[in-house]
């Protein structure tokens, strides 16, 4: 789209004034003093004009700033110094031109910085105070001028106008209950569409009669809403929204908007701010199913198991209508974690954008509601501005609507940030930011359409921050005035907006007193006859295993006896390993790739020795043959970390990619491998939302390190873990999480394994760490080919990626074989009842224990791995323990003894021991209890090792430390 801004510098009075210019800055003298002095006072902005005049008029086939093409050559320059320019052609004389130039750059400026004198703030504490540079003295106009014509040209759509007027259009448009911060915005066409988007109208909508009784209505319900929360529940926490009502109306109005250009579905993400209110007048969750709920009765029904969450936490979903055209919403559920809930909501639309076919991101929108101190704080919020550019991660623009109610629970702007606006943050993306005032419901809704517009016409983020204010503390029994006691005093004194909205209705005749008194009734009795009916409400089914999730089930307490077919016929394995070797003729591959991939064919056409990678890209490769879709991604995920996995191959002489995986066969899945931006929690989080929505696409999330997972924590902790127990919301995202010993110091050892363990219970996640690239193989499939979907924690390897132990044969993932919880002992030993102990271990030690035990020529000790720690296989723990009856029991780990999985598995161990009529407790082989994970230096590292792995084998158990005793002090 590309339209003309700046006309007037664009127009036949440019190349005078810019050459002028362009003479000047070349050289003073070769000007008229009189031009001198002109020039020389500009400030900084005014020389912007001019330059992008000059650079408008003398740029061979420039584009002007809306991308119009100059109409007219630039006459050509008088070579001579002091030399006759031209008369301007349309100008009747210099002073003219001087006033319009002047004019300009007061234009200029109130679209840089109107926003600072306008009047969003419906308190008026800040005061918007004088800014010399909106005023016209500033410019050399005075009084006197102001009632004399200046030529435009169309710039604010004014041909000709007096200064008068032009300030009066000027303060309308950029300093009334709007400001607007655009011109940060580098794209031309995005400038120039809001430009003549809002400059047109005086940034005004002029709302019908209906129109305007609609917003009442809304205003009305949002208001009342709260005010009956408030008697019935009085002191009850609600975070109710009084203050902020418009956000109803606003949101609406995205909706609508919405709607009529083409988006089908929109996920909203919110905090606690005005949720049950949200939920009530934009979700249609029933009046009645909100009061029961305050009442303290379940949320789901009876046979729905779960922990449940308080109430304005819940997500939920509605279908909607507005003026014909359908529209579905989806609530997010949310933590209390402020802003944790945006990255999942950007992957849930990409993810529904994907499931649509919606490849210009025109059906599926992201709406995310902010606190003003929240978006400010919260780097989370930044990391997702970071995200909505990005190929992999792109959801076509979110619109985030701040509630900027002036405080953070007790904490003012000024402690709260360091930047004028909390919708700062949205710069780094040159984001649209729209402030706007909350008590000028018409205001809002005119921008949050602007608003949605920009959206659907550019696919980029846009920021609307309310101005509001909080009526009441932070919650509903919270004194506001211990901290902010002027602030209050002055909201006490503030009529609520829908007082306001009506009066004003009333006043223009759009509405009679007593229709207002009417609604507001209507409204009461609803609500009324909801809480009476409130006792006998009963929940209906709930919603979460429905559409794409139906079939699915879920699962707890039964893990273990769950065998699930995750093998591939070896023919197809042939097929996908040899695909995987395989680039088109005219691709230029690295030298050492070639190496890498004849490796790889070898492994496929010998069967033997297929390590990790080639695990991994059979998982993948069979998924994607059966259609199902893979989607990975984490920092340097395509070529992998560790450089094993080479999942894009690159073109050494063009960087063009060739992606193996998507060429397997026809119809196949999508492969997807994205290498992320250095970030973990927005990263995990979108992956978490995406796998939200698909359950039928293997969705992974890699860290680069395992250590570096705790970035995210909030994800884990507040989503993956609980999610299913809190929202009954089931997620099938695989985290991989690299990890393992090898001396490469405290932050590149441990991806904290007793941090996950702790999380577990309810079967609420799995966690593996696997020895053989076929038994990640099948974890990968399972997750898939299991008729429930649980988070897969993968401890992944490092050393093992080229460990010529840790191989599989082909065999080990055909006809047969599945994922196995626990892997027996597999070299010949003594007989079962003279094995004198079993060491159970997991991971990577596995090798250092074999291998040292295969040197030392021992045979009397069986080394047992668990594959899968959590659900705990107890009942082939069992059989192993009985399988070697006379045996000592011991757990081995490379971790420090507060780390790793010894406290987990400990009071695992003993129950089995007690049960079992075993008189010794299990022991501990593994490093003492330490402060950091791991040391840095590489000879302590190995030194430890060695004596971990000496204690396992052959440590006299009596002499090992007993556990809590010694070891964990
Ligand atoms: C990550 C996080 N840190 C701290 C809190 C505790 N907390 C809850 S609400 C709140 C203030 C939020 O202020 P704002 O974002 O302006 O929203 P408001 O409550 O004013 O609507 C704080 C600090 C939290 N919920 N989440």
């Amino acid at each position: 789209m590309a339209l003309t801004t700046d006309t007037f510098l664009s127009g036949a009075n440019a190349p005078y004034i810019a050459d002028l210019y362009r003479r000047y800055m070349e050289d003073p003298s070769s000007v008229d003093p009189s031009w001198v002095s002109f020039f020389a006072e500009l400030h900084d902005d005014a020389r912007i004009v001019l330059e992008e005049a000059r650079g408008a008029s003398w740029a061979p086939g420039a584009a002007g700033n809306g991308g119009t093409a100059v109409a007219s050559p630039p006459p050509p320059v008088a070579a001579a110094a002091g030399a006759q320019a031209p008369r301007p052609p349309i100008a009747e004389s210099r002073a003219a031109i001087i006033d319009s130039v002047r004019a300009l750059m007061l234009i200029r400026v109130y679209r840089v910085r109107g926003h600072l004198m306008a009047r969003f703030d419906p308190l008026g504490l800040e005061g918007r105070k004088y800014h010399p540079e909106l005023d016209p003295t500033t410019y050399g106009f005075t009084e006197a001028d102001m009632d004399r014509p200046i030529f435009l040209d169309n710039v604010l759509g004014l041909e000709t106008a007096t200064l008068r007027h032009i300030v009066q259009v000027l303060r309308e448009t950029y300093c009334g209950s709007i400001g607007v911060e655009f011109m940060h915005i580098q794209h031309p066409d995005e400038k120039a569409w809001i430009q003549q988007r809002i400059e047109g109208i005086r940034n005004q909508t002029q709302f019908t009669a209906p129109a305007r009784r609609a917003i009442l209505q809304r205003l009305i319900e949002s208001e009342e809403f709260e005010r009956f929360l408030h008697v019935k529940f009085t002191g009850t926490k609600r975070f109710g929204l009084d203050g902020g009502e418009t956000t109803i109306p606003a949101i609406e109005q995205i909706l609508k908007r919405a709607s009529q250009l083409g988006v089908q579905e929109a996920v909203l993400g919110m905090a606690h701010r005005g949720r049950l209110n949200v939920l009530a007048n934009i979700m249609s969750k029933p009046y009645v199913a909100i009061f029961s709920e305050f009442q303290g009765r379940a949320v789901h029904p009876d046979e729905v198991q779960g922990s449940g969450d308080v109430k304005y936490h819940l997500g939920t979903s509605a279908d909607r209508s507005f003026d014909g055209e359908d529209i579905h919403v989806s609530l997010a559920a949310n933590p209390s974690h402020l802003e944790a809930v945006d990255p999942v909501v950007l992957g849930k639309v990409r993810a529904k954008q994907t499931q649509m076919g919606d490849l210009h991101r025109n059906h599926v929108m992201g709406i995310i509601i902010h606190g003003d101190a929240a978006i400010a704080g919260q780097g989370l919020s930044a990391e997702c501005f970071g995200l909505s550019e990005l190929k992999g991660y792109r959801c076509g623009g979110t619109i985030h609507f701040v509630i900027d109610n002036q405080i953070g629970f007790t904490t003012s702007p000024s402690y709260s940030r360091s930047s004028p606006y909390c919708s700062d943050v949205a710069k780094m993306v040159q984001a649209p930011i729209f402030h706007v005032n909350g008590d000028d419901p018409q205001a809002v809704v005119h921008v949050a359409r602007i608003a949605t517009e920009f959206r659907q016409e550019f696919k980029r983020d846009v920021v609307i921050d309310m101005f509001c204010y909080r009526r009441f503390g932070h919650n509903e029994a919270d004194e506001p005035s211990f901290t902010q006691p002027i602030m209050y005093r002055r909201i006490a004194r503030q009529p609520t907006t829908r007082q306001i909205y009506a009066e004003k209705l009333i006043t223009e005749g759009i509405a009679s007193a007593a229709e207002v008194e009417r609604m507001v009734t209507d409204v009461r009795e609803r609500l009324q006859q909801a809480f009476d009916a409130a006792p006998q409400y009963k929940p209906n089914k709930a919603d979460w295993l429905q559409g794409k999730w139906a079939g699915l089930r879920t699962l707890i307490g039964e893990e273990e006896l769950h065998s699930d077919e995750t093998w591939v016929s070896e023919e197809l394995l042939k097929d996908i390993g040899l695909a995987l070797c395989t680039y088109p003729a005219d691709f230029h591959i690295h030298r050492k790739l070639t190496r890498l991939l004849d490796a790889r064919r070898e492994m496929i056409t010998s069967g033997e020795n297929l390590d990790w990678a080639m695990g991994e890209a059979l998982a993948f490769g069979s998924l994607l043959s059966e259609g199902v879709a893979v989607r990975l991604s984490g920092q340097d995920s395509g070529r992998g970390t560790f450089s094993h996995r080479h999942a894009v191959l690159i073109d050494q002489e063009n960087e063009s990619r060739h992606i193996p995986l998507n060429h397997i066969s026809d119809g196949q899945g999508t492969f997807e491998v994205i290498d992320s931006p250095l970030s973990e929690a927005s990263v995990l989080g979108f992956e978490y939302g995406y796998s939200l929505v698909e359950p039928d696409a293997l969705v992974l999330w890699e860290a680069q390190f395992g250590d570096f997972a705790n970035g995210a924590q909030v994800i884990i902790d507040q989503f993956i873990a609980p999610g299913e127990s809190k929202w009954l919301r089931l997620s099938g995202l695989v985290m991989l999480l690299p990890h393992g010993y090898e001396g490469q110091g405290p932050e590149h050892s441990s991806a904290r394994v007793e941090r996950y363990l702790q999380l577990c219970a309810e079967d609420n996640i799995q966690v593996v760490n696997c020895t053989t690239p076929a038994n990640y193989f099948h974890a990968l499939r399972r997750q898939i080919r299991r008729n429930f979907r649980k988070p897969l924690l993968v401890f992944s390897p490092k050393a093992l990626l080229r460990h010529k132990l840790a191989v599989s044969s082909l065999s080990e993932f055909g006809p047969g074989t599945r994922f196995q919880r626990l892997i027996p002992e597999i070299d010949p030993l003594v007989a079962d009842a003279k094995v004198r102990r079993i060491v159970f271990c997991s991971g990577k030690v596995y090798y250092d224990l074999l291998q040292e035990r295969r040197a030392r020529g021992l045979d009397d000790v069986a080394i047992v791995r668990v594959e899968q720690l959590y659900p705990w296989p107890r009942l082939r723990v069992i059989e192993q323990c009985t399988r070697y009856a006379n045996a000592e029991v011991a757990w081995c780990q490379e971790e420090p003894a507060n780390m790793g999985a010894w406290t987990f598995v400990l009071p695992r161990l003993i129950n089995i021991l007690e049960e079992l009529h075993r008189p010794l407790l299990p022991a501990y082989a593994g490093r003492a209890a330490a402060a950091s994970p791991a040391t840095g230096l590489l000879k302590v590292h190995q030194a430890e090792q060695n004596q971990l792995v000496d204690r396992a084998l052959v440590g006299p158990l009596a002499d090992l430390p007993q556990p809590f005793r010694r070891v964990v002090r």
